[in-house]
């Protein structure tokens, strides 16, 4: 792989052939300093065919195929390692099913001179989604949750479409991240902050996808309480919250759920 632009646009794929074309031109027309690197895991329906296509169009955008479906967050790491190697200034993961708006980048370039993870954020003042309400009390929940039981200061901890200083990514240990799913976005940004990382949040407007499906299934919102409370146990210790403390007192519950 090597290294054009300042920065790198990373989108992982799993059946967005309908959706790949749109975004990878979105993206390069944003701006002239990014290169677009696609990570598909070996989409049934080609979508690795429509990236060569592109490929073939621009010098400005790369194909990483994997041999099967390894996760989201197994993605961003594969993409971390590239870019580490490549000399970018910052990296930048991207839904590739037009719900993120590529024409805010330079905006996230511009505050990335203040910060180390810029996050775009449905959930601060100025940001919007037109998620349905199924969708929105799932995103509700993971947030919820992430920034209760984590202590995490930020609004919207589940959001795909950040940008990270190569800076930041050099001080994780990048094989050291256990999730694979949509929770590794949750085990990041705690990362991030543990190792003292500036994190600020830029409104944006999240746009369902109009083609092919999500890949949210049972099998990632269970790896997201898994990964929450593994995250928690790291940082908190063993220490229980003041009401399950509570409950241990009142109930007879000594050895059972300890
Ligand atoms: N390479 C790769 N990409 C994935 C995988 N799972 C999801 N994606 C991609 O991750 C992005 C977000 O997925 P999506 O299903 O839209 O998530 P949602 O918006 O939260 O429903 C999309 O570009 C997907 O194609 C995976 O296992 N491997
Ligand atoms: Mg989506």
């Amino acid at each position: 792989m090597i290294q054009h632009r300042s920065f790198l646009v990373i989108l992982p794929t799993f059946n967005e052939r309908e959706n790949l074309s749109r975004i990878v031109d979105r993206v390069l027309s944003a701006s002239p300093d990014v290169d677009v690197l696609v990570i598909d895991d070996s989409s049934p329906d080609g979508t690795a065919g429509v990236a060569r296509d592109l490929m073939r169009h621009s010098d400005r955008v790369i194909l990483i195929e994997r041999p099967t479906k390894m996760g989201l967050g197994s993605a961003y790491i594969r993409g971390f390692r590239e870019s580490l190697s490549n000399g970018y200034r910052g990296v930048c993961t991207m839904d590739a099913d037009n719900s993120h708006d590529p024409s805010v980048l330079p905006a996230m370039f511009d505050a990335l001179k203040g910060a180390d993870l810029v996050i775009g954020s449905r959930y601060v003042l100025g940001g919007d989604t037109n998620q349905g309400v199924a969708r929105r009390a799932n995103s509700a929940i993971a947030n919820l949750l992430a920034r209760t039981i984590l202590d995490l200061p930020v609004k919207d901890c589940t959001s795909g479409y950040r940008l990270y200083s190569t800076d930041v990514l050099r001080k994780l240990e990048l094989n050291e991240f256990r999730s694979r799913g949509y929770s590794m976005l949750v085990e990041l940004l705690c990362e991030v902050l543990e190792r003292g990382g500036r994190v600020t949040e830029l409104p944006i407007a999240f746009r369902e996808r109009s083609a092919g499906k999500s890949k949210i299934g049972m099998h990632e919102i269970w790896e997201s309480v898994r990964t929450i409370t593994r995250l928690r146990r790291g940082k908190f210790g063993d220490t229980r919250t003041r009401l399950a403390n509570e409950l241990y007192r009142i109930l007879p519950l000594k050895n059972k759920m300890r």
